[in-house]
Formats: structure tokens, sequence, C-alpha cells
């Protein structure tokens, strides 16, 4: 473990060069605020001591290869600036002392911006962490806030042990519905309706894009699906008692921009013709887009009754945190993560365990703790 200090006009710039040299890995360990004399004005000064965290590598396709491949240290090169500190006999960087309380808050603060935890996130997350506790090292910082995180994550547990007869899924166009629900479908087939008669199958409502169609039929087409279209009540209707013989028909949905109010409409008529006690509606968002968006869309589709949330596209990203956020301040529990285009390896469960893969900055060894993670989720 290696300290590196440098100067600068003032604790932000100090941090933002060490960053533009170091990358994100930058961790400050201590910052010290003083002041020098020019002629006969008094300027500011910002020392900080810092050092830099291993980096997770983020190519992979399935969990199992996140757990592998976070074993291989993205070894940052550290070239030495201004001066170097080699503490002693270089305790380890989990034991190294929190100072103060706003040592202890910036270094919260940074871990949780790192991972693009929204800013509600982070101003409700500090004070919860640091009500009348003083961490006393790194290690049990990073324990108390990977606490707070997992326990505020809530997953949607029954919809994979015993899921309602139909799973709508909606989201805004483009952001995976009908790649994740091809998934969904085989993950469902391999893991729980394995027997004949337990059958699975493919409603599209998607009829109003041109392509839209094709799309899924080739995907029941090459991985042998029932599939059915509605494109009115009626036929909804009429197709009911054939779609009750199946254990699990999966929804898939037409795209939703704030100008589709009529399609919103029809969507809204067709979906009501579905029996609403076996129907679980779930919303899909897309891991890569801002806190903002996510948030948007959440309320765009708050006049469905959304059980749960899919995250799609988490190979896109590096970050978990604005995901986590969004689901945390809509009480929307997590179902499944998707991070790739290939079906149907690229999906997972969402689990303590995957949600620690995608977390980084830390200086503990997650893919340890993951190991030993069990299924204390929140479940619903
Ligand atoms: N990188 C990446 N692409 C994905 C993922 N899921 C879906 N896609 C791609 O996103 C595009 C839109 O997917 P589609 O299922 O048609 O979205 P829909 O409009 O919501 O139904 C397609 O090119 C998919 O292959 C994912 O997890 N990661
Ligand atoms: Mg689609």
């Amino acid at each position: 473990m290696e300290f590196i200090t440098l100067d600068a006009q003032d604790y932000e710039t100090a941090l933002k060069e060490a960053r533009t040299e170091y990358g994100p890995s930058v961790r400050v360990h201590t910052r010290n605020d003083y002041q020098i004399r020019k002629g006969m004005k008094k300027q500011r000064r910002c020392t900080i001591t810092f050092y830099l965290v291993k980096e997770r590598s983020l190519d992979e396709e399935t969990l199992q290869d996140h757990l592998d491949s976070s074993q291989e240290t993205g070894k940052s090169e550290t070239k030495e600036r201004n001066e170097r500190i080699e503490p002693g006999d270089s305790p380890n960087l989990i034991d190294f002392p929190i100072e103060s309380r706003e040592h202890q808050q910036q270094l919260l603060k940074e871990l949780l911006e790192e991972n693009d935890f929204a800013e509600g996130y982070i101003q409700e997350a500090i004070p919860i962490l640091c009500a009348d506790r003083q961490f006393e090292t790194l290690e049990e910082l990073e324990m108390g806030l990977l606490e707070y995180i997992i326990e505020g994550v809530t997953i949607n547990h029954g919809q994979y042990t015993k899921p309602k007869q139909f799973f709508v899924l909606l989201g805004p166009t483009g952001v995976g519905k009908t790649t994740t629900l091809v998934k969904m479908a085989l993950f469902y087939q391999k893991s729980l309706y394995e027997k004949e008669e337990e059958k699975v199958a493919l409603l599209s409502l998607d009829s109003y894009r041109t392509g839209a169609t094709n799309q899924i039929e080739l995907f029941s087409k090459d991985f042998g699906l029932d599939l059915f279209h509605a494109h009115s009540e009626e036929e909804l209707s009429e197709l009911l008692p054939t779609l009750e013989g199946y254990s699990l028909v999966l929804v898939d949905t037409m795209g939703k921009s704030a100008n589709q109010g009529e399609l919103s409409l029809h969507l809204k008529s067709l979906l009501r013709v579905l029996p609403q006690e076996r129907c679980s509606c779930a919303l899909a968002l897309s891991a890569s887009h801002k806190n903002r968006d996510l948030e948007r869309f959440v309320k765009l589709f708050s006049t469905y009754p959304l059980e749960s949330m899919v995250v799609t596209k988490l190979d896109e990203t590096e970050d978990i945190g604005n995901v986590l956020s969004v689901s945390k301040s809509n009480d929307l529990p997590l179902l499944f993560f998707t991070n790739g285009q290939k079906v149907p390896e690229n999906l997972l469960k969402a689990t303590n365990e995957a949600i620690l893969s995608y977390l980084r900055g830390f200086a503990l060894d997650l893919q340890a703790l993951s190991q030993n993670q069990n299924t204390s989720n929140h479940t619903q």
C-alpha cells in the first residue's frame, strides 16, 4: 500500500488533480488545509494524502465471470508525484484509522458518489450511518456502508419461486423488454417449469412498432417458445382460455414515451382484460440511464401497479448505485438484471451477491463477502 501526497490551492483542486492523474481509484486518507503568506496576502492551500484502491473489471458476461474476474486486480500503475509516504510496516489498508467525523463523512460520500448513488440517497445515508457512530477503521466504515446498502435493497423473491401466472414487462422503447422476456421465459422453463405440462408462453401486445413483431417471432422460433399476439381487447379475451393452459405467460408491451398517451390508454385497456389478481407488472429500466432519467421513467409508468423492477444493460455501465437508489426511493423491489445481448445467458437474478459484485471502490474484498451472503434481503 502506498500513499501519495499532492498539494494544491484547495481541496477540490487537489482531488481533481489526483483523479485526473490516477483515475477514480483515488481515496483521500487525510487532508491538511493551511495558509501561506504571499507578500501582504494570505493564500489558502491544501495538501491531501491519498491511496489507490483496486478497480473492478467490467467485461464479464455472467455473474460467475464477474466473481472470477474480480480476483484479477486492476493494478493501477502508481507513479510517484510530489513526495510519497510509505508508512513503516505498512498495515493493511482496511486497518487505517478514520480520524474524525468529517473524515468519515467524506469517505462515505466519496464511496457512494463513485458508485453513482443518487444525491437524495447519499443525503439520507450519511446522517444515518454517522448517527452516534465514529467508525474506527476503514474496514468498519466500509462494512457499515455495505450493510446499509444491502439492508436497503428489496428483492421480489416470490416472483422467482412462485411467479404469478401473467408477468407484464413495461418500460421505455429500446430498454430491452423483448430480449429480457425471452431470457426470462427460458430461465423459468429451466428452473421452475421443466415438466411437459408446465408450459411457458410469450404474449405480444407490442404490435405498433414495425419490426417489433418480427423480433419476437424470431426469438420464439429459435428457442421453441409458444408465442401469441393480441391487438385488441376482443382478441385478448378470445385468447384467454388458451393462455390459461400455461403456467406462465410473459407479456411483452409496446414502448411508451410522454407523448404516446393514446398507446398508453390502449395498453391499459388491454391489460385490464388479464386476470388482475394473477398478474404482476414490472418496469424495465436501463442501468446506463442517469438517476434523473430513471426517476422520470418510474413516474411515467407509475399509473401501472408496478411490483418490481428489471434492470437491463448492466454491461454498459460501471455503476449500480443509480439503480439501487431508484429502487429504494420508489419502493420498487428488484427482480432481474441483464448484462448483455446474449439470450439466454445474460440474465441474473437480483441477489445480494450480484449487487456486491457490481459495487466498486471498496478496499474490502467484496468477492469474498459476496460468497458469504445468504438470502438476507427483505422479501416481498
Ligand atoms: N448491451 C446490452 N444490450 C441489451 C441488453 N438487453 C437488450 N439489449 C439490446 O437492446 C436493444 C433493444 O432491445 P429490445 O429487447 O428490442 O428492447 P425493447 O424495445 O424494450 O423491447 C437490442 O439490440 C437488444 O439486443 C443488455 O442487457 N445489454
Ligand atoms: Mg420490444
